[in-house]
């Protein structure tokens, strides 16, 4: 990555940084303290997420792969529409996207890609890289979050969309923020619309953990860069040796749960936030949920919601599943 990139997930506006300011101050205000996870994608995040999916620790991408690989011809099947839309929500560096873009160029389907993510970086590496391989594909790319993103769906031409949302990045909401997701991805949508959600499903808890508690500490490094963040953009004090990574797995909620804990007593300015934050030894920040399913689950999900079921693709081991559903409005 270049300098230049390193830079442009950075807030370059007022209102973005005194939103950001004012997210981390709510956040260390909170009991227990939290920080908001869409703040761990800036250009330097972007780059240790990507490390992350190279993990042999971190199964979900090399599952994903699988799954696309085995039923991109199901999903193109499933598009009955001349042309549409494929819109991507947190399509990060887009290597598995590739795989049904290539599919879908290949079987000679009329579609535009665009690609939305909150990380700059990450969209314009992709943008880069789509150019170079699939030359002459229409690509529209936004750099935002997912509800600005789905407002841009609901205003978007009246074409037919197919929805991405991998990765699980959907395990991110809580149970009420994810029904609240849905229910705004059904109204952004038209009837006929499909989605394809990636859903990590809950398996043996050693195979969990080591996912989020890699060797070589890069999810550790993720998680912190957090801090450098808050350091460099908010001018935070943070002495980043001070906090320690901890992820473990929640059999109630069925989540990982991540945090960075305070290795000793201390007190933070954070100089857009006009204050200081005191942490008590051994205090925890919650950075990071990252909610895992059952097959039950999925199936209510989508019902509930308005969608109908279409197929849900497992890889081999049925660590991942990806959901095809239909908007029936
Ligand atoms: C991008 C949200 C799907 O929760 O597994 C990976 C992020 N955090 N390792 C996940 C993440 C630590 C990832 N998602």
């Amino acid at each position: 990555m270049n300098g230049q990139s390193e830079k442009i997930d950075t807030c370059r506006t007022d209102a973005c940084l005194r939103l950001f300011a004012d997210e981390v101050a709510a956040g260390l205000s909170a009991i227990p303290k939290e920080l908001p996870c869409k703040y761990l994608y800036d250009g330097e995040g972007s780059r240790l997420f990507k490390e992350i999916m190279e993990l042999w620790e971190y199964y979900p991408t090399g599952c994903e792969t699988e799954i696309l690989e085995r039923h991109k011809a199901d999903i193109a099947a499933a598009v009955d529409s001349r042309a549409f839309n494929v819109v991507e929500l947190g399509a990060g560096d887009g290597t598995k996207t590739k795989i049904l873009l290539r599919h879908f160029l290949d079987a000679g389907l009329l579609f535009h890609y665009v690609p939305i993510d909150i990380s700059e970086s990450a969209l314009e590496g992709l943008k880069e890289d789509l150019r170079r391989e699939f030359n002459g594909l229409a690509v529209q790319t936004l750099a935002t979050d997912y509800f600005e993103g789905l407002r841009w769906l609901a205003q978007s031409m009246r074409r037919m969309n197919l929805i991405l949302f991998l990765g699980s990045n959907i395990g991110n909401f809580a149970p009420s923020e994810s029904r609240m997701f849905l229910s705004s991805l059904w109204n952004a949508s038209n009837d006929g619309d499909l989605v394809l959600i990636g859903f990590d499903l809950k398996k043996d808890l050693g195979t969990i953990l080591r996912a989020y508690n890699d060797q070589l500490g890069v999810t550790a490094r993720f998680n912190v860069n957090i801090l450098r963040r808050i350091n460099d953009e908010l001018g935070g004090e943070f002495d980043l040796a001070g906090f320690e990574y901890y992820s473990t797995y929640n059999p109630r909620s069925g989540a990982m749960e991540s945090f960075l804990i305070s290795r000793k007593r201390q007190t933070v300015y954070i100089d857009l936030c006009g204050r200081a934050f005191s942490f008590a030894k051994w205090e925890p920040i919650h950075t990071e949920s990252s909610y895992k399913f059952d097959k039950g689950q999925l199936s209510g999900l989508a019902p509930e919601h308005g969608f109908e079921e279409v197929a849900n693709f497992y890889d081999s081991r049925s660590y991942f599943a990806d959901a095809l559903w239909r908007v029936r409005k």
